[in-house]
């Protein structure tokens, strides 16, 4: 069993203690909200999955079949699993049953490969692996050979009935095993950083402080037991999950909607047919939604909030929201180490479309520091750190990493440039991390450029954002190579690695040298103005 669960790095006592008497952690279990809404309003309906109503009743009695089967099979509180499933009822499901169960997850994204899962796996040692077969990973059972020391596999679509996922959430004919949460204080769960060094890292997440979030988005969002939210973007996306997402959904008792895609074809009949009234987009989706409303022809009515987060939003799209869709922006600016910001209803209008807003909790720590780590005036752009009662305290299991993600007093950098208004308003001016931000899915460029490095004939690499008018960003590696390689040669390379496809290069290019800064490093600014620039007439 992976005992160090416990020992992730911790809020120091004093903080604890403050974020306790204040009445952010309530020492309650990430699953108690679901649970609490099957004995309010057990018939209410939970998620809607194609032509599938799950009722609140549904949700919590499949939740428990698989605790209570998983704890008969030895599964417990030390054990950790690594969970891959799309957008469909069985996610919410087994979350809430791990969680029942003390048995902490990794959730990774459906687009994840086996570069980011063995990743995964290599950090958490799951036990338990519970995946689709319909997945390019788990076709057969190669990947849940590599996973040392995993004890059950689990399969959505599985041909081998005792390793059926829909028979393991079976209600009926469950074992009457007893099993809990771990404590409200420990991990829950591991959230995904988007991350800018070589290996994707995890970020320790605790029932308090993961809770404490969920209901404070519930409250500024105002989400109700009337809200349909439509969940289009990546279901275990820390936004979806809880800005206010799904848990803030289960939390007030109202509806999450599935879709497979934030494509308007796919979301805009089931806007329709089930008088969605929320939903949370990345910039990039909204653009196309903009477009596709603009043709007409659609019932939007329904709408009354969209959430906009995840990347940087031009004021002047966030202007064209209330217009087209006759409903409120609410700008959001999160992350899944923790702070989260949000425009308010009360906000007046310029500040809606042009901050990225406030923080959550009168207990956020904001600080905006200039390079050498001073806190700069408001309104003069700098470097956002933070601490708080449902920021992370520490990745897990890098302590060399820490040391520089944070500072002496616990501050996380955040490596986001803002400015901050004397009203507490955020704009998100730029960044300092090594990220690309492509329409909201962030690539390391440490992680890419490690493994371009693999091939025989590659010698340096960058990889550098350029801007793009559809995603903000698109990702252009930079390579320095001998004789031969071509940059087919290249896309092959990294997909015989297995990544997610969000992470290929946009654009190749081969070069004879790399621009360097003084001190020897790769001088990625440079390279980004020189991609940037438009190429001269000949
Ligand atoms: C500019 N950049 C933004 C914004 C995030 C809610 C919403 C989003 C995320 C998320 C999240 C931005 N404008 N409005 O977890 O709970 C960039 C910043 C940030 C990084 C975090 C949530 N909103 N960003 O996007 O962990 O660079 O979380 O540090 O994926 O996205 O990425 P991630």
């Amino acid at each position: 069993m992976t005992r160090d669960l416990v020992a992730f790095t911790r809020w120091p006592d004093h903080l604890a203690a403050r974020y306790r008497a204040r009445g952010y952690w309530q020492g309650l279990p990430l699953c108690h909200g679901a649970e609490a809404q099957a004995k309010a309003r057990p018939d209410a309906a939970a998620i809607l999955c194609g032509r599938r109503r799950i009722s609140y009743a549904q949700l919590d009695a499949h939740a428990s079949a698989l605790a209570a089967r998983l704890a008969q099979a030895g599964f417990g509180r030390g054990d950790t699993a690594l969970v891959q499933l799309p957008n469909k009822a069985e996610f919410y499901m087994v979350f809430q049953a791990l969680l029942k169960a003390g048995i902490v997850p990794v959730n990774a994204l459906w687009s994840h490969r086996q570069a980011e899962l063995t990743a995964y796996a290599e950090q958490i040692r799951p036990r338990l692996l519970i995946a689709d077969r319909t997945h390019p990973v788990h076709g057969g059972d190669r990947f849940a050979a590599s996973c040392g020391g995993l004890a059950l596999a689990l399969h959505l679509n599985a041909a081998d009935p005792r390793r059926d996922l829909a028979h393991w959430l079976d209600p009926r004919g469950a074992p009457a095993a007893s099993y809990r949460p771990t404590p409200a204080e420990e991990v829950a769960f591991f959230q995904l950083s988007g991350g800018s060094t070589g290996t994707p890292k995890l970020i320790p997440r605790t029932h308090d402080d993961y809770a404490y979030s969920v209901r404070e988005s519930v409250r500024i969002c105002g989400v109700t037991g009337d809200t349909r939210m439509l969940v289009a973007l990546p279901a275990p996306h820390n936004y979806l999950m809880s800005s206010p997402g799904s848990l803030g959904v289960f939390e007030a008792g109202g509806t999450v909607v599935l879709a497979s895609a934030p494509d308007p074809q796919i979301c805009f009949p089931l806007i329709a047919e089930h008088r969605v009234d929320m939903v949370p987009l990345v910039p990039s989706a909204v653009a196309l939604w903009l477009e596709a409303a603009g043709k007409g022809g659609h019932d939007l009515a329904s709408l009354r909030s969209m959430l906009v987060g995840g990347a940087a939003f031009a004021e002047a799209t966030a202007r064209k929201v209330p217009q087209v869709f006759g409903c409120r922006l609410i700008q959001v600016f999160g992350m899944a180490e923790g702070l989260v910001n949000y425009t308010r209803p009360e906000d007046p209008p310029g500040t809606v479309f042009s901050t990225q807003g406030r923080p959550i909790s009168p207990d956020d720590e904001v600080r905006v520091l200039d390079p050498e780590g001073r806190p700069v005036p408001d309104g003069t752009p700098g470097e956002l750190a933070t601490r708080g009662p449902y920021t992370f305290r520490g990745y897990y299991r890098a302590p060399g990493h820490n040391l520089r993600a944070f500072d002496p007093e616990g501050f996380y950098r955040s490596g986001d440039v803002v400015v901050r208004h004397p009203s507490g308003h955020l704009q998100v001016v730029g960044r300092v991390k090594d990220q690309i931000n492509r329409g909201g899915e962030k690539i390391a460029a440490e992680e890419i450029e490690a493994l371009l490095l693999r091939h025989p004939l590659i010698r340096q690499a960058a990889l550098v954002a350029v801007p793009d008018p559809v995603l903000g960003e698109r990702s252009c590696a930079v390579i320095v190579a001998g004789d031969g390689l071509r940059t087919v040669d290249v896309r092959r390379h990294l997909m015989a690695q297995g990544i997610a496809e969000y992470k290929l290069p946009d654009r190749i290019r081969l070069a004879s040298s790399l621009p360097l800064t003084p001190v020897g490093k790769t001088d990625k600014k440079r390279l980004r103005e020189e991609l940037a620039a438009p190429v001269p007439a000949p």
